[in-house]
C-alpha cells in the first residue's frame, strides 16, 4: 500500500480530523446517547510487517478472506501479533526523528456498520478515544483522515461519505510515527485501536465545544455555574439548565456564547464528598450533559487550598494497563482500581505519562480524586542516545522547533478534553522530557486557556545549557523522588515558595517501600508540602497462563525475548498485576489514614485524635475501636463512636490504662467508617494506631540449668554434647552446631549458619552490587579458637571467629559464648565488631534449616504483614499464629520477604527463639539462593526444608529501585553490637 507519509511528518499531526472538544457523547431529546459504540468482536483484522505488505484493503473489491477477526479495543501485541516489548527510558528504535523504521508493523481494520435512513439524514462522525500509534481512516474506500496522539480522541466528520445501509470503515494503524519519539513512557509497548469507537449522529445545528467554570464566593456563601460556548455549528438556541439531583435549580437561553447560574449555599465538591450537579445544554434537537462539582483550586502562601481549604494529596500514578489486555482497560477495570484506591484512603491520581481513558477522570470526579491530568508526553529517550545527557539531549524535544506544535497539540489535547472535570486539579505538560522553549509556550497557553487550575510540570528542572528559562507558568515546584533532606533544605531556604509536591515518590517495586512514613511526617510538617503521589499504582506484565505446577505465570521486559527491555522495572506498584494488593498498599494505606492518634497523657489515659481529613468532621464518620491486650491476650475493649473533630482539627479521648508493669501492654485504635460512601462500606476499616503501654526493656530470656545433665567430648572436628536423650555436634570449623538430635532425630536438616546475607530485593538493586564487591553474598567463617567447658551438667563453648569473603578481608570479629542445658536449650551470647570500610550489612544471624513438615508459626511481634526496621506501618505489635507458606509474600520476580521485625519471641514448628532484645525472622520454604535466583515466582523450587532466620537485625528495604538511598538510621551499620538469644526445641 502507497501511503502519504504523514507518519513520519511533524507538520501534519491530523488530517481531516475535527477541533478538540470537551469529551461528552450527545443525547438526542429522550436523552438517549445518539451514538454507537462500534466496539466488538466483528472486526477483520490483518497484521504487516511494514506498510508496502499491506494490500489496498480499504477498497471495495478487497478480498476479505485473507483477514482475521480481531476484537476492538485491543492490543494486537497481546493477541499474538508482532511483539512484545517492555522498555522505559531507551527508545524502541533507532533514535533519527522524525523517521521511524521502515519495517513499521501495521495493522489493518475493517468493520462494517450500518446507516438507517434516518441516520443518514444526521451529521455523522467517527469518534476513537484512542489508537497506538497513528491511523489512516477510510469509508467506503474514501480517504477520511489521519491521527496521531495515542492517548487523545480524534474525531472525523464523515458526513457524505456514508451511504444508507452497509458502510465499510477501514482503519490502517502503524506502530511508530513521528509521535512516537513523544511517546516514550516507561510501560509494555502496545499497538492498535486500544480504545472504543464511537459512530455519532448530530443534527445539522449544535453545541460542539463548551467550558463550565465555578467560582465561588465564599464570604457570600454563592457560587455561579458559568457556561462559555467555545464552538457552536449554525446557530441554534441553546437552552441551560442547572440540575441539583432532579430539582431544576434554573434555567436560561446563552446569550452571546455564555450562560451563568448563580447557586446559594452551594454543596462543593472535593474528594472527601464528590457531590456533582448536572449541567444540561439543550438545542432543538439534542441534549448534552455535563456533570459539574462546584469547587476552587488555588495557592495562598505558598498552600494549595480548595475551596479555600489546605489539602493534602495521597496520590498514586496510575496507568491504564492489564496483564490481560495491556493497554486496553474497561470501565469495571478502572472502578475496580478506584475502589481499592477509596479503600486505601487515596485521594488523589496523576494519570501518568498520558490522559487516560476520557471516561476515566468523569468516574474520579463521581467518585471523588484528585487528577494531575498529565499529556500524552514524554520523551526521555533523547538522554540515551549516544553521547546523550540528561543536560543536552534529554531536552530535543522540548527545544526542536520542528517538534513545537507537536508539544503543544498534546498539551491542548489534555486541557481541552478533560477541562469540565471537576477531578482535574492541575495540568501537567507531560513527564520528563526535558525542558525549553516548546513547554514554555505550551505552558502559557494552558494558563491563558485555563486560569481556573494549577499547572505542573516537573521536568522543568532539566534545562539544556545555553537556555534562559522562564517556569513562571508553573505553579508547583514538583520533583520525583527528592530525599527527605532535600525536602528540608527546600522549606529551609527563606523567602516565598511554590507549594512543592513529589509527583512521584515512594517508589513500591518489590519488597518495600520502605519509607513511607518518614515523608509522611514532613508533608504533615510542611503546609507547603501538598502531598505526593506513590510510582506507582499496579505492576505492569502480561498474563501467560499457567505453569506446569499450576502456578500464573506473569511476564516482564525481557521474558519475550526482546530488545532493549528493562526488565522487571514494570514491576513497581501497589498491587499485583492483576489487583492483589502487595504489602504496600497496607503500607501506604496506613500512613495515610484519616486519623492519627498520639498518646499525650499515659498516666491519666488522653489520647489525642488528629483528623487528617481536609473535609469531612469525624462525626457521622468515622468510629473507634480501641482494645489492650497484654501479652498479646486481650484486656479490654471498646467502641468510641461519638467521635467530633473539625477537618485538621483535634479531639482528646481518655481511656482507662493499665499502670506500667513489665508486662507487655499494647493499646490499638482502629478506625472504621460509620457512614456509607459511593465506594465504601458502613464498618470498612480504616487505619489504626498502637501505642506500647509498657517500655520495651530488655529481658533475659530465661535460662536454667534443667533436664539431664550432659557429657562432653571431642573429635578432631566438633565438640560432642548430650545426654540419654541428646545429641549435639558443634563444629570447630564451622563455629557453629553441625548437629542437633534428640531421640535420634534430626531437629535441623543442616549446620546451623551464621548468616549476613538476603536474597536482593528490588530495593536493593543499587547496593546489591556494594555488597557483592564486600564479598556478603559469599562469605565464610573462620574460627580462630573454639572451647568448650563442662560445668553442672551444662556445657559452654565460647568461639572466636570472623567472617569474610575470597580474597576479602574480615568485614565482622566475634566472639560467641554458647551455653547448652541437659533440655537440649541453647542460649547464645554473640559480641560483634563490624570493619566500618564495609558497606552496611544486608543482616545478621543465625539461620537454621528444620524439617520440611514443621509448618506452624507463633510470633510476638511487628505482624501480620510483612515487617522490616522501615516498613511496619500497616503491622502491629501482637502474638500471631501462622504457617511458614502463608509468610511467603509471592513477588512475581522472588526476592527476600516475609520478614517481621520487632519479635520477642518466634516458634516455627519445634523451634523457639527469644532475643534480650527484639530480633526478627524469616521461616521460607525456599532458601535464600533460590529466592535469589529464580526470575519468576513459578519457577521457585522448595527446599525441602524449612529455612529459619533469626536475626539480630537486618537492615530496611527503603525505596531505591528509584527512590534516594537506604535511610542511615534504617541501615545495619553498627560498629559493635552484643546479641543475645535463646534457642529451644520442643
Ligand atoms: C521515573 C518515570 O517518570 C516513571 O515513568 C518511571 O519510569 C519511574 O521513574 C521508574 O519506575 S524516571 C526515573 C529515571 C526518575
Amino acid at each position: 500500500m502507497i501511503l502519504e507519509k504523514f507518519y513520519e511528518n511533524p507538520e501534519t499531526l491530523h488530517v481531516g480530523t475535527e477541533e478538540n472538544r470537551c469529551f461528552y457523547m450527545p443525547l438526542d431529546l429522550q436523552e438517549k446517547e445518539n451514538a454507537r459504540n462500534l466496539s466488538g468482536i466483528d472486526w477483520k483484522f490483518g497484521y504487516f510487517p511494514c506498510v508496502e505488505a499491506v494490500p489496498e484493503f480499504q477498497r471495495k473489491d478487497f478480498d476479505e478472506e485473507q483477514f482475521g477477526r480481531i476484537e476492538v479495543p485491543s492490543c494486537w501485541q497481546m493477541l499474538g501479533f508482532d511483539q512484545k516489548q517492555y522498555t522505559n527510558v531507551r527508545y524502541p528504535f533507532p533514535f533519527d526523528p522524525p523517521y521511524v523504521p521502515d519495517n513499521n508493523p501495521c495493522g489493518a481494520y475493517i468493520k462494517y456498520f450500518d446507516i438507517s435512513r434516518s441516520e443518514a439524514k444526521e451529521e455523522q462522525f467517527l469518534y476513537f478515544e484512542g489508537v497506538d500509534s497513528c491511523f489512516y481512516v477510510w469509508i467506503n474506500g474514501k480517504f477520511v483522515g489521519y491521527s496521531q496522539v495515542s492517548h487523545s480522541p480524534s474525531e472525523f466528520n464523515i458526513t457524505g461519505k456514508t451511504k444508507t445501509g452497509m458502510n465499510k470503515l477501514a482503519v490502517l494503524v502503524l506502530k511508530w510515527c513521528d509521535g512516537s519519539y513523544l511517546e516514550d513512557q516507561d510501560k509494555f509497548r502496545m499497538s492498535g485501536i486500544f480504545r472504543d469507537v464511537h459512530l455519532i449522529f448530530r443534527p445539522k445545528e449544535y453545541v460542539r465545544d463548551f467550558t463550565v467554570t465555578t467560582p465561588v464566593d465564599f464570604a457570600g456563601n454563592t457560587a455561579r455555574v458559568e457556561v462559555k460556548l467555545d464552538s457552536v455549528v449554525g446557530e441554534p438556541q441553546v437552552i441551560c439548565e442547572l440540575w441539583d439531583k432532579d430539582t431544576l435549580l434554573g434555567e436560561c437561553e446563552a446569550k452571546d456564547g455564555s450562560a451563568a447560574f448563580s447557586v446559594k449555599d452551594p454543596v462543593l465538591w472535593n474528594a472527601e464528598e464528590p457531590y456533582q450537579y448536572t449541567l444540561k445544554l439543550r438545542t432543538p434537537e439534542e441534549i448534552l450533559v455535563q456533570k459539574v462539582g462546584i469547587r476552587t483550586i488555588s495557592i495562598k502562601d505558598g498552600v494549595v487550598l480548595i475551596n479555600e481549604r489546605p489539602v493534602k494529596f495521597k496520590g498514586v500514578n496510575r496507568h491504564d494497563s492489564s496483564p490481560y489486555t495491556g493497554a486496553v482497560v474497561s470501565r469495571v477495570d478502572a472502578m475496580f482500581d478506584l475502589r481499592i484506591m477509596k479503600e486505601a484512603n487515596i485521594n488523589a491520581i496523576r494519570t501518568s505519562h498520558y490522559p487516560n481513558a476520557p471516561w476515566f477522570p468523569q468516574l474520579c470526579s463521581e467518585y471523588g480524586f484528585y487528577l494531575i491530568a498529565e499529556a500524552d508526553m514524554e520523551s526521555h529517550g533523547g538522554a540515551t542516545v549516544y553521547g546523550g545527557s540528561t543536560e543536552g539531549t534529554f531536552s530535543y524535544f522540548a527545544e526542536d522547533p520542528r517538534f513545537k506544535a507537536s508539544v503543544m497539540d498534546r498539551v491542548q489535547r489534555n486541557v481541552i478534553r478533560d477541562k469540565n472535570c471537576s477531578s482535574v486539579i492541575f495540568w501537567s505538560l507531560g513527564n520528563e522530557s526535558g525542558y525549553g522553549t516548546n513547554f514554555e509556550e505550551a505552558g502559557r497557553w494552558v494558563k491563558n486557556y485555563d486560569p481556573t487550575r494549577l499547572l505542573h510540570y516537573e521536568s522543568v528542572h532539566f534545562e539544556p545549557a545555553g537556555h534562559k528559562k522562564d517556569e513562571s507558568m508553573l505553579d508547583v515546584e514538583s520533583h520525583m523522588y527528592a530525599s527527605t533532606q532535600m525536602i528540608d533544605e527546600y522549606f529551609a531556604q527563606p523567602g516565598e515558595k511554590k507549594p512543592f509536591v513529589q509527583c512521584e515518590f515512594i517508589h513500591a517495586m518489590g519488597n518495600g517501600p520502605g519509607d513511607i512514613e518518614d515523608y509522611m511526617q514532613q508533608i504533615y510538617k510542611y503546609d507547603g508540602f501538598c502531598g505526593g503521589f506513590v510510582w506507582e499504582w499496579c505492576d505492569h506484565a502480561t498474563y501467560e497462563g499457567r505453569a506446569e505446577n499450576g502456578k500464573e505465570m506473569f511476564h516482564y521486559g525481557g521474558d519475550a525475548g526482546e530488545f532493549p527491555h528493562d526488565g522487571n522495572f514494570c514491576m513497581d506498584g501497589l498491587v499485583y498485576p492483576d489487583r492483589r494488593p502487595h504489602e504496600g498498599l497496607y503500607e501506604w494505606k496506613n500512613a495515610i489514614r484519616p486519623i492519627r492518634a498520639e498518646l499525650t497523657d499515659r498516666k491519666k489515659g488522653i489520647i489525642r485524635l488528629h483528623n487528617k481529613l481536609d473535609f469531612r468532621n469525624l462525626k457521622d464518620y468515622i468510629y473507634l475501636r480501641y482494645e489492650i491486650k497484654k501479652n498479646g491476650v486481650l484486656m479490654e475493649e471498646g467502641i468510641l463512636d461519638e467521635l467530633e473533630a473539625e477537618p485538621h482539627g483535634f479531639m482528646d479521648i481518655t481511656l482507662k490504662l493499665p499502670a506500667k508493669t513489665e508486662e507487655r501492654y499494647y493499646l490499638k485504635l482502629t478506625y472504621y467508617q460509620k457512614a456509607k460512601d459511593k465506594l465504601t462500606q458502613v464498618g470498612h476499616e480504616m487505619g489504626f494506631d498502637q501505642f506500647a503501654l509498657s517500655e520495651e526493656k530488655e529481658k533475659e530470656p530465661a535460662f536454667e540449668n534443667k533436664g539431664e545433665p550432659l557429657t562432653l567430648t571431642e573429635t578432631p572436628e566438633a565438640f560432642c554434647l548430650g545426654n540419654e536423650f541428646l545429641h549435639y555436634e558443634f563444629g570447630k570449623k564451622e563455629g557453629n552446631f553441625i548437629k542437633l538430635e534428640r531421640h535420634g532425630e534430626a531437629l535441623v536438616t543442616a549446620p546451623v549458619e551464621w548468616n549476613v546475607y538476603r536474597a536482593p530485593t528490588d530495593n536493593d538493586r543499587n547496593i546489591v552490587n556494594v555488597w557483592k564487591e564486600a564479598g556478603y553474598d559469599r562469605s565464610v567463617v573462620k574460627v580462630y579458637g573454639c572451647e568448650a567447658k563442662l560445668r553442672q551438667g551444662i556445657v559452654t563453648i565460647t568461639c572466636d571467629f570472623s567472617i569474610a569473603a575470597v580474597f576479602i578481608q574480615p568485614f565482622l570479629r566475634l566472639h560467641a559464648v554458647w551455653t547448652v542445658n541437659g533440655d537440649g536449650e541453647i542460649r547464645v551470647t554473640v559480641d560483634g565488631k563490624r570493619d566500618t570500610a564495609f558497606p552496611f550489612l544486608p543482616r545478621f544471624g543465625l539461620k537454621f534449616c528444620i524439617p520440611e513438615k514443621q509448618q506452624e508459626v507463633a510470633y510476638f511481634g511487628y505482624g501480620p504483614h510483612e515487617s522490616y526496621c522501615d516498613k511496619h506501618q500497616a503491622s502491629y505489635m501482637d502474638v500471631f499464629h501462622t504457617t511458614v507458606p502463608e509468610l511467603h509474600r509471592d513477588y512475581v520476580r522472588p526476592q527476600e520477604n516475609g520478614s517481621h521485625y520487632n519479635c520477642f519471641t518466634v516458634k516455627v514448628g519445634n523451634l523457639t527463639a527469644r532475643g534480650r532484645k527484639p530480633f526478627s525472622f524469616n521461616a521460607s520454604e525456599y532458601t535464600i539462593e533460590e529466592l535469589a535466583t529464580k526470575k519468576h515466582n513459578y519457577e521457585l523450587e522448595k527446599a525441602g526444608c524449612v529455612v529459619v532466620c533469626t536475626d539480630y537485625k537486618q537492615s530496611g528495604v527503603g525505596s531505591n529501585s528509584c527512590g534516594p538511598q537506604l535511610l542511615p538510621q534504617y541501615r545495619f551499620d553498627e560498629e559493635e553490637f552484643v546479641w543475645e538469644m535463646l534457642y529451644c526445641f520442643e
